[in-house]
């Protein structure tokens, strides 16, 4: 099915992914769609896109479908009763697909998500949790130096509201240096761990 599914975006047949997309939700949870096929197969892309083996419009073009799919799954996801969680990611970064993987993870376990998108100056984040007064503020980059960069203002974010880091730049020594909670693992192995966190 992933070959399947990477067959389809790299031809740029979009119909044909969604219905590769619609049969894999047919046949099981979003969490293993999600961790067992969209996550991996958006890494290998980026392997693939680095050895020269597709263009970046096939890899441009895999990316804005997925995400639009990904983003339809979470229609209404702000609704509910569960605990908020408020997710952004850091100014500079574009890379919101696992943030939003995450958001789907944790809604399927009863979250209300508000979702920030890409690139949030830290100042309008903590605007938002102040608003929505999360029971967490989970913010996401690639690149371990943009934790760094904003590490004064989040370490002020994360004094007023409880705050985690994730995403492949998120690691020990910012979490630490920030007071924030690491969530070092895959979206669906951390959503379990923030509703454990929150219960
Ligand atoms: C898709 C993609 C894009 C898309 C992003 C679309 C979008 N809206 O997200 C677009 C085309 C916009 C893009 C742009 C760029 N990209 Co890009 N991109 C990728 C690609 C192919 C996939 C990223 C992805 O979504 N992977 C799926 C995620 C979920 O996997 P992952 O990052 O490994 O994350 C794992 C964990 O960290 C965790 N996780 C991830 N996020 C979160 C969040 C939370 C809360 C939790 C709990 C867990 C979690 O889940 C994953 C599985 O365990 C990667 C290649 C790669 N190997 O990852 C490059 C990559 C991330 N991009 C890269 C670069 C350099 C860029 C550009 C600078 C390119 C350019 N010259 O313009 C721009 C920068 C844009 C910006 N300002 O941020 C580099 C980053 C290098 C670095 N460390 O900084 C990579 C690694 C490619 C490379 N090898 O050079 N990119």
């Amino acid at each position: 099915m992933r070959h399947d599914l990477g067959a389809a975006l790299e031809s740029f047949d979009e119909a044909y992914a969604q219905a590769v997309l619609d049969s894999l939700l047919s046949m099981t949870t979003l969490d293993i769609v999600i961790a067992e096929v969209v996550l991996p197969y958006l890494h290998e892309l980026g392997e693939r896109w680095e050895r020269g083996e597709v263009s970046v419009a096939q890899e441009h073009f895999a990316s804005a479908v997925l995400r639009g799919r990904l983003l339809g799954l979470a229609r209404g996801w702000g609704r509910g009763f569960g605990p908020r969680a408020l997710l952004a990611c850091l100014p500079g970064e574009q890379h919101d697909l696992g943030l939003i993987a995450f958001g789907l993870a944790l809604r399927a376990r009863g979250w209300r998500i508000a979702y920030l998108g890409g690139d949030m100056p830290i100042e309008s984040v903590s605007g938002a949790a102040h608003a929505v007064d999360p029971a967490f503020v989970v913010l996401s980059a690639v690149d371990p130096e943009s934790f760094r960069r904003f590490s004064a203002e989040l370490r002020a974010l994360a004094r007023e509201h409880r705050t985690c880091i994730g995403g492949a730049g998120a690691r020990e020594a910012e979490a630490t240096a920030i007071g924030a909670t690491l969530l070092s693992g895959g979206p669906v192995e951390e959503a379990n761990r923030l509703t454990e966190l929150a219960a």
